[in-house]
């Protein structure tokens, strides 16, 4: 039978060592990034770059993460520049650019799934991947039985590299849980293969509060009640863990400290738009139906928004679809200062966009749209145009 092996793929200080791609005289310096377009490096006159620092930095950005070398000083990712620049004055910071990270994660990804293509996407620079039928996985190689999987292991990280030119590190072990930690254990460029019998040495003396589903609160907790590594976690009888977490959290406590975990690779993907639209029974026209097509646009765009409430999303632009009696489509798209889950927000641009399309011949469809999504106070999924910009859409395949 197939043994599992489920890989955790998480990129070396991702934002940091994509601008390294582009400022490779900055190698080996501590760089933080998070600063506004104002800390863009200036070209001088004499051809180089002059590159701001964080020491006079004032204002109220924060550190999305930083080169290995100003981590040494201190710094990381959510901290707050201020803090940053008195840990790490001459650390070089430079502006983020989103469009560049979300670039190169999609590359490293399209490079990751040629190879091992169950891909579950945890977000800009994270993934899982199941090797457990990639072709080569249960091989021995010349007598170590693992040689096939390390060999895996070492090929998806070189896809990684000959793709974008930055480094990873990879766990790779019979499930999520116990992957997500040892990817994390040979940092930066690891490559960490652990069997469950090699629990006890490598994940046992380890914080607890290293498990992914450990955070600040449960950690505190555990700490209070004297449990400090997964290893005593694993100790503990499971009764005393309900008693104090409750029977679920207590018994997935005790389950995830002896690295137990069946969860599935899921290859979901997040969707980039969100759309509703309704044909009429029979064609309506724009002046004469006016309220009967009001009152469908209304609804139609409450719709989308109760979808993206449900669906834990905010956009950024609205488009409307409309199809004619002739069958010919006219689409519009406006991208709004600000992401909105909002039925009226939606309702008043998408209105506007209504606006800007001929109303004069009868209509067999109308359909509302939202992209741009992102999860609430997160990065964005889906590439954004600049704020307000109209874009006709005739002729693009938008809905
Ligand atoms: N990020 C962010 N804000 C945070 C944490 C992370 O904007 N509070 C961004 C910047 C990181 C990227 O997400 O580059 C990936 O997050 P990681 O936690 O994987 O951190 P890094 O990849 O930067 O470093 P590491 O080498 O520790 O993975
Ligand atoms: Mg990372």
């Amino acid at each position: 039978m197939s043994r599992r092996w489920i890989a955790h793929l998480d990129m070396d200080a991702f934002y940091a060592s994509v601008e390294l791609l582009r400022y490779p005289q900055l190698t080996g310096q501590p760089v933080v990034i998070g600063g506004g377009r104002r800390h863009q490096p200036e070209p001088q006159p004499d051809g180089s770059l002059s590159f701001s620092t964080l020491r006079h930095y004032a204002g109220r950005g924060v550190v999305t993460t930083a080169t290995y070398a100003a981590r040494a000083f201190g710094v990381h990712s959510a901290m707050g520049l201020m803090k940053a620049a008195a840990l790490a004055p001459d650390a070089v910071l430079l502006p983020t650019d989103f469009d560049e990270y979300r670039r190169y994660s999609r590359l490293f990804k399209a490079a990751v799934v040629e190879i091992a293509p169950v891909m579950e996407d945890r977000g800009i620079d994270e993934i899982y991947l199941d090797l457990t039928e990639v072709p080569g996985a249960q091989d021995a190689v010349d007598g170590d039985p693992l040689g096939g999987i390390r060999a895996l292991g070492q090929r998806l990280k070189d896809a990684v590299h000959h793709a974008t030119g930055l480094s990873c590190s990879v766990g790779i072990t019979p499930n999520k849980l116990l992957s997500k930690l040892c990817s994390d254990l040979d940092k930066p460029d690891g490559l960490t293969l652990l069997e469950l019998s090699g629990i006890p040495e490598r994940i046992w003396p380890l914080p607890a509060k290293r498990i992914n589903g450990i955070g600040p609160k449960a950690s505190a907790r555990l700490e209070a009640l004297g449990v400090h590594t997964i290893g005593e976690l694993a100790a503990a009888e499971p009764e005393w863990l309900v008693q104090h977490f409750g029977a679920n959290y207590g018994l997935w406590l005790h389950e995830a400290a002896h690295g137990r975990d069946d969860r599935p690779v899921v290859t979901y993907r997040e969707p980039k738009s969100l759309s509703r639209e309704t044909t009429f029974e029979r064609d309506l026209h724009p002046r004469q139906d006016r309220d009967a097509l009001g009152a469908i646009f209304t609804r139609l765009c409450e719709q989308v928004a109760s979808d993206l409430e449900r669906k834990g999303f905010e956009g950024r632009s609205i488009g409307v679809k409309l199809r004619y009696d002739d069958f010919k489509i006219v689409t519009r798209v406006v991208t709004l200062p600000a992401h909105t889950q909002d039925a009226a927000t939606i309702r008043q641009w998408a209105g506007r966009c209504l606006k800007t399309v001929p109303l004069d011949q009868r209509l067999r469809l109308i359909g509302v749209k939202v992209e741009g999504l992102r999860r609430p106070g997160s990065e964005p999924v889906a590439a954004q145009e600049p704020a307000a910009a109209w874009r006709l859409g005739e002729s693009l395949p938008l809905f």
